[in-house]
């Protein structure tokens, strides 16, 4: 597949083309123009003429210095480095002269419990710190918050199904322990565990969380960009007044996770504005009768969102009626508790945002590209956003631009695939222009509000 030309938006900035800055020449003329201007139309003896010719020469190095000086502090300082697509490639992860960033190649896992559920036999099973052996967990003490708890932690938003298994019934694949629940308090499954050589009751937790970040088996398109229907069934569009407006991805039957700046101001008030349209690539196919599009029962935002550094850029839109799940209409799943993305990992975009840079022009298909995450430190060097990216930020892109999120695909979703399912890891929120050169796509880091998404959905 190529990137350039169509790839979610596109090209040819001609920001990466350095400019190049006045020369020192034009610079010096300039002060010796200065200089002459000055000492027009002073008289004096010859002595006095040469003194003066000495000062003017002495005022005229120190200016031309002090200009080179400017000059290079500009360069330094103040104007962001562009690199043109020779010096640094797409997919380029690798540091930059300028930007003086060490990566940290090992990047410390912050969990100490780590939790999965066998495809096989849907055991949970639990993993103590750095411990080799996965742990069955006994029935005991068990229940279904734990179960909810434990399905959260995974990404998944809700629990399905949980019993007891007779240890009998299993084989004789766990031999290494168990572990038992130790403590009562249920809102935090931090240490709650602990090592047993047996389960008193004889049985073992199996578990099915609410099922999330598959797709249909899909023909493979090869070479191109423009999506095909139900490749990325969690995807959305906003419509507002009758025009699309923005993306969301698709988290429930009954909630859409878009971008804050999409949704408030004067567009929150009109919840009948609203209109979304699931299972569809083509934006010209939502006019059709069979999509009428779905109603919104409420729009959420989040009350820390700044629309000035674009923190916490992140809205919960609630349904009238729940989405039919189906091949093309599918939920994401949400990223693991504690989960942090390295510097490098293969994630997509998708939307009907621009695919110019200067254009308004929104394509009908559904695009998609591949970006890479750029680590925080990174992207917050001065050659990238220079400090901007909070915590509740993450980006994405290429050093050289060229692919990018634009307007028109806020609010829609960055997806990360991980073990088979796909997470929503970001939601595109800002960036400085499109596809620029050390600009890539700032999105809202959806780990950082999974309580508050389990939150409002439980609460409104
Ligand atoms: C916007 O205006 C917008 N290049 C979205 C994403 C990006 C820039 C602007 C990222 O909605």
């Amino acid at each position: 597949m190529s990137l350039d030309g169509d790839a979610l938006s596109v090209i040819e900035n001609p920001a990466a083309v350095s400019h190049p800055f006045p020369s020192e020449k034009a610079a010096g003329d300039a002060a010796s123009r200065g200089v002459q201007g000055w000492f027009k139309g002073i008289h004096s003896t010859s002595h006095a003429h040469r003194l003066l010719r000495l000062l003017a020469a002495v005022c005229a190095v120190g200016l031309l210095g002090g200009l080179a000086v400017g000059v290079w502090f500009l360069v330094k300082f103040l104007l962001r480095p562009s690199y043109s697509q020779s010096t640094v490639g797409l997919g380029d992860t690798k540091e930059t002269p300028f930007c003086n960033v060490t990566e940290d190649i090992s990047i410390s896992d912050p969990r100490k419990v780590f939790y999965r559920i066998s495809p096989e036999n849907s055991l949970l099973e639990i993993q103590l710190g750095k411990l080799p052996t996965w742990l069955p967990v006994c029935y005991e003490r068990w229940n279904s918050s734990l179960g909810t708890l434990v399905c959260r932690q995974l990404g998944y938003l809700r629990l399905t199904k949980h019993k007891g298994v007779n240890l009998t019934d299993i084989g004789p694949n766990y031999t290494n322990g168990f572990i038992q629940i130790t403590s009562e308090h249920k809102s935090n499954l931090e240490n709650m565990w602990q090592l047993r050589g047996s389960c008193i009751t004889g049985k073992v937790i199996a578990l099915q969380c609410f099922e999330c970040g598959t797709r249909a088996k899909l023909p493979r398109i090869i070479g191109g960009v423009e999506a095909t229907l139900g490749r990325w069934p969690w995807q959305v569009s906003l419509y507002y007044s009758n025009r699309h407006t923005c993306g969301g991805s698709i988290i429930t039957s009954q909630w859409i996770v878009t971008a804050a700046h999409c949704v408030h101001n004067y567009r929150l008030p009109q919840i009948s504005s609203w209109v979304v349209y699931a299972g569809i690539v083509t934006r010209s196919s939502a006019k059709m009768a069979q999509y009428t599009g779905y109603a919104v029962e409420k729009i959420i935002y989040n009350k820390n969102y700044n629309h000035r550094s674009h923190d916490n850029d992140i809205a919960l839109i609630k349904l009238q009626t729940p989405l039919n799940f189906s091949d093309t209409i599918r939920p994401v799943c949400l990223p693991q508790y504690d989960s942090d993305l390295p510097g490098g990992t293969q994630c997509w975009i998708s939307g009907w945002g621009y695919t110019q840079p200067e254009g308004v022009h929104s394509p009908d298909t559904l695009k998609e590209a591949p970006v890479p995450i750029i680590s925080t430190k990174r992207c917050n060097s001065s050659c990238m956003y220079n400090g901007e990216i909070t915590p509740r930020m993450l980006c994405a892109g290429y050093t050289a631009g060229k692919v990018d999120a634009c307007q028109g695909d806020s609010g829609g979703p960055l997806v990360c695939q991980d073990e088979n399912v796909w997470r929503l890891v970001g939601v595109v929120s800002w960036g400085t222009g499109c596809a620029e050169p050390n600009h890539p796509g700032v999105y809202t880091k959806v780990a950082e509000f999974l309580g508050w998404i389990y939150d409002m959905i439980e609460n409104y």
